[in-house]
């Protein structure tokens, strides 16, 4: 399936019913008093996460979704019935925004989380409300107020312990495949992957790490180079940027510069994310030459280097229970990746 990960939608909650303007008629009481029902109240628009779908792509044109509006009031005193609400079902991790006043709705981050997007219309009262001594016989009955209307902008940033990020071709999908059940698609040629996915690994002491793979950046990748910066938000909430680099790659210390400038373009505030650097493909010569010096270059800029093969898999155990260590040392896990939003 596309994966969508941006949609508008507009929403129209249902308008309440009219009161009602009825009066008792039976026979032993010609003249009797209002009897006049209120409306019931318009149905809610109500957008819930849900593991069920996976991307926004259902939601991709421009859609609209009304709740059904309330039943009118009706004489005998019967109110009418409530309007039913509309659910929209987005994928877990869907930022709900505000169109036109950019305010931030919702951050709908757990499976079955719900928010009421729109709100229905209040019923209007029957005219037996308005009775009073002096005026016994109201015609009149309040209308129902309309349903709330607004567009809003549907946002998805998966939420992952862990995010990859490197250049096309690092490893990235290989890393994912060495050390969890996710088999997205390996190939040796640049932007293997086009669409970011998950995959959750299982530490020794049973807890569990998921990681976020994305598309790979190039240099200019804020320009628009490549496939642009765009996925970057998918891995802007983790709490751990994992560096991968392909040490067999002629210059590696500068494919990290690369990759890490491109990050600060897009937010300069990442910079300060707690970060790994995956050395990868050491199963090759070449690579293992260039291992010393990378490391060293690396650590000046303040990054802890794990020496990996996703090829063979060699350190990649190693690697996760670093990764482990981190993300479960407070300090470390100081910056929340903006979860505490
Ligand atoms: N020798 C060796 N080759 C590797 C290793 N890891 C990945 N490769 C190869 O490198 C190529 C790219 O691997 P991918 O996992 O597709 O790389 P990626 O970073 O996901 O690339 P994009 O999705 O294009 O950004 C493939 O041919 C892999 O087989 C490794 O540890 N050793
Ligand atoms: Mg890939």
């Amino acid at each position: 399936m596309r994966f969508v990960d941006e949609a508008i939608i507009e929403v129209a909650a249902g308008d309440g019913g009219r009161g009602c303007v009825s009066f008792l008629r039976q026979r032993a009481m010609p003249r009797g008093g209002p009897d006049g029902g209120d409306g019931g109240r318009g149905g809610d628009v109500v957008i819930r996460a849900t593991h069920r779908v996976a991307t926004l792509a259902d939601h991709s044109y421009l859609r609209h979704f009304r709740a059904g509006r309330g039943q009118h009031g009706m004489g005998a005193g019967k109110n009418g019935h409530a309007g039913p609400d509309k659910v929209v079902e987005v994928p877990v991790g869907t930022l709900v925004v505000d169109v036109q006043t950019g305010e931030v709705v919702a951050d709908l981050a757990a499976d079955g989380q719900e928010v009421v997007a729109a709100q229905g219309g209040r019923g209007g009262k029957g005219n037996r409300h308005f009775a009073t001594s002096t005026h016994r016989t109201p015609r009149f009955a309040q209308p129902g107020e309309p349903g709330q209307q607004r567009q809003l902008r549907l946002e998805l940033k998966l939420l992952a312990d862990v995010g990859l990020v490197g250049l096309p071709n690092a490893g990235k999908s290989s890393l994912i495949r060495a050390c969890t059940a996710a088999r997205p698609k390996v190939a040796d040629y640049p932007f293997t992957t086009l669409t970011p996915h998950l995959g959750v690994a299982e530490l020794d002491d049973g807890t569990t790490i998921t990681l976020a793979d994305i598309p790979g950046l190039v240099e200019g990748a804020h320009q628009g180079a490549g496939l642009g910066l765009r996925f970057l938000r998918h891995v802007e909430r983790t709490r751990l940027f994992l560096y991968v680099v392909d040490l067999a790659s002629p210059d590696p210390l500068a494919d990290l510069a690369t990759v890490r400038a491109e990050v600060a373009a897009y937010d300069p505030a990442l910079m300060a994310r707690v970060g790994l650097v995956a050395a990868n493909k050491l199963d090759l010569a070449e690579a293992r030459e260039r291992y010393a010096e990378f490391r060293e270059g690396a650590e000046a800029l303040g990054l802890a280097v794990l020496p990996v093969s996703a090829l063979d898999g060699v350190g990649v155990k190693e690697l996760l229970a670093e990764v482990g260590r981190r993300l479960a040392d407070p300090d470390q896990a100081r910056d929340d990746g903006g979860r505490g939003l």
